[in-house]
């Protein structure tokens, strides 16, 4: 199939009838935000009008990706480029005199999602619909995505983030999928067989936003459940005088999708998560129950035809709820019910994290769900005979591979129980799900584990983003390159041609250049575009070291202080980061870099050589301005705790090179595009647990290395702080004796360090610079999601077992 062509007059008439709608005139009355939702709401429904393609290809199983999070970002935008309409838009545009890159400008970011997790299933839509993989996203239409960041004096703080999503005009609302949710209540035994009564009731509707696949026709949908009261009210209680009560239920109902939960790597356990959990699946599975019968399909084929992939444990609650459908609805025998359960869900793990592996308290999920724990308690039963089985009388190992253990119910077990597949998401990380948190499940059953890398669409991450870059590709390929991005690897040979290097240098210099401005306007900081852009931008996290970079900083600072001559490149530190509101250790290293920031950005001994900018409100608009520009690229977790990383591959796509350590998808990108063409350092994860296991004692790093204590020694006597000596004791304590320094900081920096050093030196010749920035162009195409969809298909979607 190909791309649907553009008809500019039936355009024009859909963009007049939703400017007319709003009660206008003429459409040059509308102002640039009516523009958007015009143009948006035209195209949406020049979209719903196309004729649906189906994508089954025989034996192809329906994917349906279930996650809490996706973080798609904006959309109008990305919609043209992938449907080939964004010129023909641009002309009809034209022709009233506006331009449509500034129409563009008025989206607000749909941040339905945190971070790394959310934005992977964006990638993952986007390139299903690209590659022809049958699929349907399901997640939650939150009232309130994740929180709007501002910097007061330099410390975080958090505005809601109320999106308009009733106005948002890429919906589509479909009433006849609205499904009925029960929660809370008990479990009666009728003629013999448990039959749940919940407490009350809520209704899910069903919000799609068409995820549009590149120039092949193909449009699927991402549906958002949405939280509603169920209608009608409970007549009895309003005879009865309880209207209000009644009405309570409405309001609590709405509650469930008012907002994202804005922890990263964090569980906070709290009730009405879990309802947002449970309240997600159950109308998930009622969808695709109703599709499979719908088909004409008898239950028992299920899994032949669908797989549910769970994206993290977020969504773990779909298995007690397939469990208690067929069981309870179906009738089926736990054997059958099992039998089909287990062929259907595959669950990706995406972080190793203690702190964020999902355990609900037994007694929260029984009164939530009491029907779900009874299901529960007869899976984790018989789990127990096989495992006693295999390892008879070895309590340390049951009480590992329990899915209910001191009155909690851990999720991942649940998953790598009850599902077909699990996946790390990086070769590293796959390894460690193996080795480190599920060693005997894998000697249970070596064949269910697996890897797939991460992967990003490059239709957003450079045709979007980079329209340079792109336009320098198409010219010098003169192939289809973004659904092929193996096609890259061409591009190697000119790195040795000083002309093509030229044009090249020349797109980053013109994306940094308008990144200046921008900064500029939004942070009133001028910034060199010459200078070196020293990028690190995602969640804030310890583990993932900005406190590393913010050392750094200060040690550059304190050299070009004591000594001026100092031969050091012009250097501009950009951080992208939100803290979770509760992680006030995470605020307080932002607090820290903006303080410092501060002192060095109005030092007049520095001037240009030094500067650091730390943009507010970092989302995927932002990342789609900085990545282009970028020159380095910071990927300095701590090895073995950052399961891949996503924004690596998109940095190095375009051209920044990265300074990282061994860690996540760090090390496939290193060998993809060689040494000499990016900066390793650091301990690995074996140094790293060998050191632990001696006994690290941070105290004893900062001793032997002077730079190292000079600069934390400025962070603690008040040198950033105006004389107050405690504002960055949060940082500083857990970086001491105290907190331990739990992911190395001390360890590494000397390496890091060192690292920045060669970084200088590459530098410095900007001929060989831009060889090694083409390089890492032609040799990150296996980084695109194209690729981890095909391992997907390959890997996991395709086994029938
Ligand atoms: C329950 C709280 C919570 C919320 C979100 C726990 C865990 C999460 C996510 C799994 C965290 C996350 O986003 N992980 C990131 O997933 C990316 C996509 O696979 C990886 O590239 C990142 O390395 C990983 O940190």
């Amino acid at each position: 199939m190909t791309q649907p062509t553009f008809d500019p007059d039936r355009f024009s008439a859909a963009l007049t009838r939703q400017w007319r709608r709003i009660g206008l005139q003429r459409a040059q009355e509308m102002t640039p935000d009516q523009w958007w939702h015009a143009v948006s709401g035209a195209l949406a429904e020049l979209l719903a009008g196309l004729p649906a393609r189906p994508v089954a290809v025989a034996g192809q199983r329906h994917v349906n990706y279930l996650s809490m999070e996706f973080l798609i970002g904006r959309l109008t935008g990305n919609n043209l480029l992938n449907l080939g309409w964004y010129d023909g838009v641009n002309a009809v545009l034209a022709e009233s005199g506006v331009a449509l890159s500034a129409v563009l400008e008025q989206e607000t970011d749909p941040a339905l999602g945190n971070g790394g997790l959310g934005r992977l299933a964006a990638c993952f839509l986007d390139a299903m619909a690209t590659t022809g993989q049958a699929a349907t996203g399901y997640g939650l239409n939150y009232q309130y995505g994740l929180f709007r960041q501002q910097f007061v004096d330099g410390a975080q703080h958090e505005q809601p983030d109320d999106w308009q999503r009733e106005h948002y005009p890429w919906f589509r609302h479909n009433s006849a999928l609205t499904v009925q949710v029960g929660l809370g209540g008990k479990v009666v035994t009728e003629q013999g067989v448990p039959v749940w009564q919940p407490a009350f009731r809520l209704q899910g509707e069903a919000w799609d936003l068409p995820v549009v696949g590149f120039r092949n026709g193909v449009t699927q949908p991402l549906r958002l459940w949405q939280a509603k009261h169920a209608h009608p009210f409970s007549l009895q209680r309003f005879n009865d005088g309880e209207f209000l009560r009644a009405e309570q239920t409405g309001i609590d109902a709405e509650k469930l999708t008012k907002v994202l939960y804005p922890n990263d790597n964090h569980q906070a356990g709290k009730k009405l998560r879990l309802m947002q959990q449970y309240f997600q699946c159950a109308c998930t599975l009622a969808d695709i129950l109703r599709r499979h019968q719908q088909a004409g399909r008898s239950i028992e084929t299920l899994p032949d035809y669908e797989v549910i992939q769970l994206n993290d444990t977020h969504p773990t609650l779909a298995i007690p709820e397939l469990l208690r459908l067929l069981l309870d609805e179906h009738g089926l025998t736990w054997e059958a019910a099992w039998h089909i359960t287990r062929r259907t869900f595959a669950y990706t793990n995406h972080t190793l994290m203690p702190e964020a592996l999902e355990c609900w308290s037994l007694r929260l999920v029984r009164t939530l769900l009491p029907r779900h724990m009874m299901i529960i308690e007869t899976l984790n039963a018989r789990l127990k005979a096989l495992v006693s089985a295999r390892w008879p009388g070895d309590d340390a190992v049951w009480s590992r591979l329990a899915v209910v253990h001191n009155q909690q119910v851990r999720m991942a077990n649940l998953c790598v129980v009850s599902g077909f597949a699990v996946n790390g998401v990086a070769a590293l990380h796959s390894r460690l799900v193996v080795e480190d948190l599920f060693p005997e499940y894998h000697a249970l059953w070596p064949e269910k584990f697996h890897n797939v890398t991460n992967g990003i669409t490059p239709r957003r991450w450079i045709n979007q983003c980079n329209p340079a870059l792109a336009a320098l590709i198409n010219k010098t390929l003169q192939r289809p390159w973004l659904n092929d991005l193996d096609a890259l690897q061409d591009l190697a040979p000119l790195a040795d041609d000083a002309a093509f290097r030229a044009e090249y240098r020349a797109i980053k210099q013109q994306n940094k250049l308008a990144l200046t401005h921008w900064i500029r306007e939004k942070t009133g900081i001028q910034v060199s575009p010459d200078a070196l852009f020293d990028v690190q931008i995602k969640r804030l996290h310890e583990y993932k070291r900005q406190h590393l970079m913010l050392l750094h900083m200060i040690a550059l600072w304190q050299t070009l202080v004591s000594d001026p001559q100092a031969n050091l490149a012009p250097r501009v530190m950009l951080f992208g980061a939100k803290a979770a509101p509760g992680y006030a250790l995470a605020k307080n290293i932002i607090y820290a870099i903006n303080k410092v920031a501060a002192t060095i950005n109005n030092d007049p001994r520095v001037g240009d050589r030094l500067k650091i900018v730390f943009i507010p409100d970092y989302n995927v608009s932002v990342a789609e301005r900085l990545i282009p520009a970028a020159d380095l690229s910071e990927q300095i977790s701590t090895a073995g705790k950052e399961a891949s990383g996503t924004g690596n591959m998109k940095l190095a796509l375009n051209g920044a090179l990265t300074i990282g350590t061994l860690d996540g998808a760090n090390v496939e990108i290193a060998e993809q595009v060689g040494d000499g063409n990016i900066f390793i350092f650091g301990h690995t994860v074996e140094q790293v647990s060998a050191l632990k296991q001696a006994g690290y004692a941070p105290a004893v790093w900062r001793k032997k290395d002077a730079q190292l204590d000079r600069a934390l020694t400025a962070l603690e006597d008040g040198t950033f702080s105006d004389g107050d000596t405690c504002a960055f004791s949060a940082l500083t304590d857990s970086l001491g004796a105290l907190g331990g320094d739990p992911y190395l900081v001390l360890a590494d920096f000397r390496h890091y360090l060192n690292a920045q050093q060669q970084v200088e030196a590459l530098w410095a010749d900007s001929e060989a610079w831009t060889r090694a920035a083409i390089l890492n162009t032609a040799r990150c195409g296996m980084f695109s999601a194209d690729r981890a969809i095909r391992d997907y298909q390959q890997r996991i979607w395709q086994a029938t077992r």
